[in-house]
């Protein structure tokens, strides 16, 4: 395969002004017909050019150029391109293509999903509908005919305002949408299906009514009210804080089973998996809950950040994702608890991103090369992007940036841009010089900050010394420093937050300074400062750094008590408990140190303090991320380490835990706020500890629980506490029992696959193997294989580290089997894989020989080639 380069970037030789397209769609394959007003770029140069449109999986069956038919020797079909070399300045140019959706397994372009014809487009989709150039940078107006059977497709969707239907001869009927927005073909999108719709309606800051639907497979009619509140109160939100209206007059998502990812920004018609759209209390948790608020906002917010101003190039994909996940991450920061939120993106972050970023794979937010760009949508181009974008909205305030979200999508609506159109636009409206900022952009890896301090008593002065430096990344060494927002506070020893001045007496001083580092190291004096304090560093996160300090136990203990800034306090913790499983690891005489054991019994009988973030605060660091803190990492080590601390916490803490559980009362029906949530995160926390160290009482609590929740985040918490417990026959009973209440509901058997493939206890690697027999599993649902083979691998660590190699050969075994039918998705899931330098040898050994395993294969897809080579390299 061919890497392709940013800096080859040329602008397209021809532009697309107008798409007629006619979908004629069968059982046995569709036919397209495309008709597009194409006309020589302005701004391209040099002659003539010849013709050249993108396509994949096509059959060519015509070619007509102003309306005259091309005789093969006057045009060159080569599969993946279509060349005119002889073609006048502008015309019209006509194709006839066949292409067979039902047969389409890769789910890109369009394909069949439980009998509906569905897309997606992005990033490459549309060269397998038809020909054309296929860059994002080729925005024209859309219309769109649809013709299918009546009755097997009654409903025909696809971008814009539905203008035109009727019946045809056969049984067949047809409608047209015609899209008045200019738009990239990677938004293109069709549904034709048997669906039932919800449908709502919004109104608009300026008056404007929207019609808004939810289409929906008949047995999921009940699902779809929580994500119509969330597409409303996205609206709104939109209006109130960027000032972004919806533009056209209609809004539709539709549910597809079958959804390579989790769902697509297409113009006025989003399509979405299902689990990341339907859900009800009794058959979803809450985790599902505020992931479909979270996506449907996201893909909402795109209509801005990202469709009426767009990428030019894929290189540029952050330029959208990133600034509409910060989008989407302040929205839901709104509607629930920030602090809560900015933990879970931050643990994220932090377990996965950061290990991206330290792997072979690892690549700037805007990144240099690329083999396949599906490969590209990662944590680094989405989270990293978003806090990337956080960090221009901490440097320059809510108000400044606002003023430059404004000024970038009032100079670039209706654009393909660049990430340095967005940072130039922040620049321009705020008078700030980002210009050192851009290298967030460019550089690959995470920033070390190495910190410093010393107090002079007699001067009263505090000193802090923060020195930064940035790992090598594969074609990156000898990085240059990066411009870092550091929020510090500074407590005194009665936990009060300290003013911090940069000069003696300054007026105002705040509690939290946003200290901004540019060289590889400063040093910063803060006066009137009269005791020695306790340091709170990178408040909230203010960057995706590494912060390194030699904080005692005492001071952690201290943070997580007294730091006013919520994330900080939680972050103490986690080092804390870092700290004391780290003592443990390889140490069987080590004892858990007392002050851990204290301070969750602080957390857990404190009825004051917010319940929310205690729920996080009481939840050990997860294995991942114990990994991606330490070098040649020894699995079965760490495992047992944090085991053994989460048995101790457990005995020791065993009356605590109980009260704590049994206090837990949410509103009689369902809610999701965040005290509801909270308590639901606590009552099912306490019983997985307890289930975890056999306590009798707490197996028939979660009996109980199990047997008569009303709502799926208890009843499936219930589940997996027995799941992971080591009371055989209770735990398999209750697996047995909770696939016979739900195995018509397929969202819900996913959760039932995932809970038994990510435990320890009920998933080894021989239970794991009898799931992808099971009647309900599928080869060919994305969700299916995610729920198994991902949970296994990502998060079932000890069987997947097994040191006979043996989770190592199924998971390329898996990769193996599915590159042929789903590249993506066999890609997606080489990635725990990738990591092998990460592991002490008796680990990596095995994982380089799956790498290779998978690299021999014939035949193999450039998504699967691009990561195994770069991997092994
Ligand atoms: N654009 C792909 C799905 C998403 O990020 O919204
Ligand atoms: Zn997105």
């Amino acid at each position: 395969p061919r890497t392709i380069y940013l800096s080859e970037y040329r602008v397209p030789d021809y532009l697309v002004d107008h798409v007629d397209l006619r979908f004629e769609l069968f059982e046995e394959g569709a036919r397209v017909h495309s008709k597009l007003a194409v006309r020589r770029n302005p701004e391209a140069t040099g002659g003539p050019v010849p013709l050249e449109l993108n396509g994949d999986s096509l059959t060519l069956e015509s070619v007509h150029l102003d309306g005259r038919q091309l005789t093969t020797d006057e045009y060159q079909d080569k599969g993946e391109l279509l060349i005119v070399p002889a073609v006048p300045d502008t015309f019209e140019l006509q194709v006839v293509t066949w292409i067979e959706p039902q047969n389409n397994t890769r789910l890109e372009g369009l394909y069949k999903s439980s009998g509906m014809f569905c897309t997606q487009c992005e990033a490459e989709g549309f060269r397998c509908i038809t020909f054309f150039p296929d860059r994002p940078d080729v925005m024209a107006r859309y219309r769109t005919r649809i013709e299918a059977d009546r009755s097997m497709y009654p409903v025909l969707l696809s971008n814009g305002n539905d203008v035109d239907r009727g019946v045809l001869e056969g049984g067949r009927h047809f409608v047209t949408w015609e899209d008045p927005f200019p738009k990239p073909s990677y938004l293109f999108a069709l549904v034709a299906g048997d669906l039932v719709e919800q449908k709502d309606a919004f109104t608009t800051v300026s008056g404007r009514n929207i019609d808004l639907r939810i289409y929906v497979e008949p047995r999921n009619a009940d699902k779809t009210d929580h994500a119509m509140d969330s597409l409303k109160r996205a609206m709104r939100w939109d209006e109130e804080v960027y000032g972004r209206e919806y533009d056209l007059d209609i809004f539709m998502i539709v549910a597809v089973d079958d959804f390579n990812m989790g769902a697509m920004e297409n113009k006025g018609l989003n399509i979405f998996n299902s689990s990341c759209v339907l859900a009800r209390p009794e058959s979803e948790t809450d985790a599902a809950f505020q992931r479909i608020e979270s996506i449907v906002a996201h893909e909402y917010f795109h209509n801005w950040s990202g469709n009426r101003v767009t990428c030019r190039d894929w290189f540029q994909l952050s330029l959208k994702e990133g600034f509409t996940v910060f989008r989407d991450s302040q929205f839901s920061a709104d509607m629930g608890s920030e602090t809560v939120n900015r933990i879970e993106n931050v643990a994220m972050l932090r377990t996965a991103q950061f290990a991206e970023d330290a792997g072979p794979m690892a690549h700037p937010v805007r990144p240099a090369s690329y083999m396949e760009i599906s490969n590209f949508y990662t944590l680094t181009i989405y989270e990293k992007g978003a806090e990337v974008v956080g960090m221009i909205h901490t440097l320059l305030g809510p108000d400044l940036f606002r003023k430059g979200s404004d000024l970038y999508f009032e100079r670039h609506d209706g654009q393909a841009v660049t990430t340095d159109d967005f940072v130039k636009a922040m620049e321009d409206a705020s008078g700030r010089d980002l210009g050192q900022f851009r290298l967030w952009y460019e550089q690959a890896g995470t920033p070390v900050l190495t910190v410093e301090d010393d107090y002079d008593e007699a001067g009263e002065v505090y000193r802090l010394t923060i020195r930064q430096s940035i790992p090598a990344t594969p074609g990156q060494s000898n990085k240059k420093p990066q411009h870092i927002p550091f929020a510090l506070g500074l407590l005194d020893g009665e936990g009060n937050d300290l003013p911090i001045r940069l000069a003696p007496s300054e007026a105002d001083a705040p509690a939290t300074r946003v200290l901004e580092l540019t060289e590889e190291s400063h040093t910063f004096e803060f006066p009137d400062i009269p005791e020695r304090p306790v340091p709170s560093l990178l408040r909230h996160f203010s960057a995706p750094v590494r912060v390194n300090y030699p904080w005692t136990r005492d001071q952690l203990r201290f943070l997580m008590s007294h730091d006013s800034d919520g994330f900080n306090r939680w972050d103490a913790g986690q080092r804390l408990a870092v700290d004391v499983i780290r003592e443990l690891s390889g140490h069987a005489e080590t004892k858990v140190d007392p002050r851990l054991i204290d301070a969750s019994r602080v957390l857990l009988t404190d009825e004051s303090a917010d319940q929310a973030l205690v729920a996080k605060m009481l939840q050990l660091p997860g294995e991942a991320y114990l990994i991606e803190l330490t070098d040649q990492a020894d699995v079965q080590t760490i495992h047992h380490a944090r085991e053994r601390v989460l048995k101790s916490l457990a005995t020791a803490l065993r009356d605590e835990l109980m009260a704590c559980y049994r206090r837990q009362q949410t509103a009689s029906h369902y809610q999701i706020t965040p005290e509801d949530v909270a308590s639901r995160s606590l009552r099912n926390m306490t019983l997985a500890w307890l289930l975890h160290i056999g306590d009798e009482e707490a197996l028939e609590l979660a009996l109980e629980q199990f047997r008569n929740a009303s709502n799926m985040t208890d009843q499936s918490g219930a589940l997996r506490a027995l799941a992971n417990s080591p009371f055989e026959a209770e735990r398999r009973q209750a697996l047995d029992d909770f696939y016979q209440q739900w195995q018509v509901d397929p969202q819900v058997v996913e959760q039932w696959f995932a809970i038994q493939a990510s435990s320890p206890v009920s998933g080894d690697l021989e239970a794991v193997r009898r799931l992808l027999e099971h009647p309900a599993f599928d080869w060919k649902n994305p969700n299916k294989i995610r729920s198994v083979v991902g949970a296994f691998a990502g998060q079932n660590l000890p069987h997947f580290h097994s040191q006979d190699g043996s989770g190592y050969q199924f998971l390329a075994e898996t990769i193996r089997r599915l590159d042929d039918s789903n590249p993506q998705i066999a890609a997606r899931l080489t990635a725990p894989l990738t990591r092998w330098r990460k592991f002490a040898h008796v680990y990596s050994e095995g994982m380089h020989k799956a790498l290779e395993s998978v690299r021999d294969k014939e035949n193999l897809s450039r998504d699967v080639y691009e990561i195994v080579h770069k991997s092994l390299a």
